[in-house]
């Protein structure tokens, strides 16, 4: 009996050690498609490095930059991220929207208004904000937070783009998302799929005549100005990020910790959104100068040239209101208004 009883103490001794020892990792792994530069990925170093602080050592979090985790395929980030291949990502709601319907939610054409920041801001803290969270939250990944790419921009090396007809025939590169694709099939444009890994190279071999990406958070880290003469800036659609993080790392983590981590998000989303917006308000705003600085020609699209594109793209719209839900589009059409 007594044998029995210091076998099951030992028993219940190596239990306890190793539930102790899986309940936190040595390293979780964040996942993120760019690299260290510009308002996304320098955020993503400013969280790890505050829930490091906060957490006395005892969450630390590895970057694994320019879609290392994912072996290319960018849409598939949020799936990974699910299963745990990596524990963090602050991810483009455009990769995770192959995954998540709803997150096309923000790439409806011409949805928001021309530097419409206060609507995104209305639609995230919102119901519709809300809603996206729960959705994700069931399928695995805890939000904690809303960042922003920013709003999308094309950007070419042929000429200045300022009605559908200049985009005619032009190959565009653009997310492996489909309502990028349809979007630039109804513009009359030749839209390529590839991946950012792949997509800077295709840029400098002129493989491609154009793409679109957000000024702050990708044009200028990347330097695109210098493969890219012309840019139009038409706010067609905006891309925000959300942190995530995957559910099961999320229970295992004490309440403490948990805090600390949510307290590191809103600090380093609230700092990258500035960042994100820095320069682009207004009328004529700095970064537009900072990019003429560079040979760039800016065109910036009139209400009526702009009204042109968003009525070329409306069947893209009508469609993808279905898909999106019509529900969620209608709460975020409430959220805007107040
Ligand atoms: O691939 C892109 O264009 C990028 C970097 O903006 C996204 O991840 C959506």
């Amino acid at each position: 009996m007594k044998r029995l009883v210091a076998l099951l103490v030992v028993v219940g001794l190596l239990v306890s050690v190793g539930v102790a020892a899986a309940a936190y990792k040595k390293e979780y792994k964040m996942s993120l498609v760019v690299g260290p530069k510009g308002p996304w990925g320098e955020s993503a170093t400013m969280f790890a490095k505050l829930v490091k602080e906060k957490t006395n050592g005892r969450v630390n979090i590895k970057i694994f930059f320019g879609g290392q985790l994912f072996a290319g395929k960018q849409t598939n980030e949020f799936l990974l991220l699910r299963q745990g291949v990596a524990d963090f990502a602050l991810g483009s709601t455009i990769n995770w929207s192959t995954t998540i319907k709803p997150l096309n939610l923000f790439s409806l054409p011409f949805f928001f208004n021309f530097q419409g920041y206060n609507q995104v801001d209305a639609v995230e803290k919102g119901n519709a904000g809300k809603y996206i969270f729960n959705y994700i939250a069931k399928r695995g990944v805890v939000g904690l937070g809303w960042g922003e790419n920013g709003f999308r921009e094309l950007t070419n090396w042929k000429k200045a783009i300022k009605t559908p007809d200049d985009i005619k025939g032009m190959k565009i590169r653009v997310v492996g998302s489909p309502i990028f694709i349809e979007i630039f099939r109804a513009l009359g444009a030749n839209p390529v799929n590839m991946n950012w890994g792949s997509a800077v190279t295709a840029f400098q071999q002129h493989t491609v005549d154009g793409e679109e990406n957000p000024i702050n958070a990708v044009i200028i880290p990347y330097k695109i100005y210098d493969i890219h003469k012309y840019i139009t800036v038409w706010d067609y659609l905006i891309d925000p990020l959300i942190l995530g993080v995957n559910a099961r790392d999320w229970k295992q983590f004490s309440k403490e910790d948990q805090k600390a981590i949510v307290e590191s998000a809103a600090k380093a989303l609230a700092w990258e959104k500035k960042q994100a917006r820095k320069g682009l308000i207004g009328e004529n705003p700095p970064a537009y100068k900072f990019l003429e600085s560079k040979g760039m020609k800016v065109t910036v699209l009139t209400p009526a040239q702009r009204a042109l594109f968003k009525a070329k793209t409306k069947p893209v719209f009508d469609k993808w209101i279905k898909i999106v839900g019509v529900e969620l589009v209608q709460s975020a059409m409430e959220d805007m208004k107040k």
